[in-house]
């Protein structure tokens, strides 16, 4: 057991990525490690991933539906950061053999248009501040064995961040309701899960609020430019080789990709 090694466990955890290997979950040897413990080693992950010249493309909220906050016994989500490696062009191919066992959501991502800085950032806040907003399918892929993990493992495994395929169409919120924005998810052409997008933690704007206070109580801050992951409107489905996926957002459009060996 002993004392949890920030850097240690965020190369642990980087190299299970690299290497597309599940890995025992860290609080098995270490059952004290922290939420604050948890994302120090994201930072660590984080810089890690940076020196070795990856960029990152924006922050991702995770577990902002009720149906996982429930699941994992806790009332804010999580946060975690997409690199450039993870974006896949809007029809393009995930492969299988790049990971591990992933499954896929739906999501609206926004890009902002200026800073936004917690505390007391509002869902309205964010609209005003909000240049587009875009359809996307977030992959993830826990590099836990079964997906298995307490809520400091999966903060510290980057919110299961693997691979994420944005919309090509940019709409400008203006009076969109964006909680209301049905969503389908299909497979093959056959629907597997649908929702709206009230689904996050109320309406996707507040998701982004809670973010930027979150950001804000360690001092950094949301910046424009960046693309922002909301959270799963839809549940996660499971992939497999072969599979086409789409999804399609009222009023915003489609976006999909399919799966290859
Ligand atoms: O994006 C997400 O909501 C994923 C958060 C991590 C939980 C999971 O892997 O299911
Ligand atoms: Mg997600």
């Amino acid at each position: 057991m002993g004392v949890l090694n920030v850097k240690s466990t965020a190369e642990f955890l980087h190299k299970a990525e690299m290497d597309k290997r599940e890995v025992l979950r860290i609080t098995a040897d270490y059952p004290d490690m922290t939420v604050e413990e948890a994302y120090c080693v994201l930072k660590e992950l984080v810089a890690l991933k940076r020196k070795q010249g990856h960029r990152i493309v924006g922050p991702k909220m995770g577990l902002t539906s009720q149906a996982k906050m429930k699941q994992m016994n806790v009332e804010e989500p999580i946060y975690g950061y997409i690199f450039d490696y993870m974006v896949v062009s809007e029809g393009g191919a995930v492969s299988m053999g790049d990971l591990i066992h992933p499954k896929v959501e739906a999501e609206i991502a926004f890009v902002l248009g200026r800073d936004i800085e917690g505390p007391g950032i509002t869902g309205a806040q964010v609209l005003a501040a909000t240049e587009y907003v875009l359809p996307a399918l977030e992959i993830i892929d826990s590099r836990y064995e079964n997906f298995k993990f307490t809520l400091p493992d999966v903060i510290a495994d980057n919110a299961s961040s693997s691979r994420v395929v944005f919309g090509s169409r940019l709409t400008r919120p203006g009076n969109l309701e964006l909680d209301l924005v049905g969503v389908t998810l299909s497979i093959n052409g056959e629907i597997k899960d649908l929702g709206a997008g009230a689904a996050v933690v109320g309406h996707p704007a507040n998701s982004v609020a809670m973010l930027a206070n979150m950001l804000g109580r360690k001092g950094e801050k949301l910046k424009a430019g960046d693309i922002i992951l909301t959270g799963g409107i839809t549940g996660a489905v499971m992939l497999a080789v072969g599979d086409t996926v789409t999804a399609k957002l009222d009023g915003l459009g489609e976006v999909g990709f399919k799966v290859t060996e």
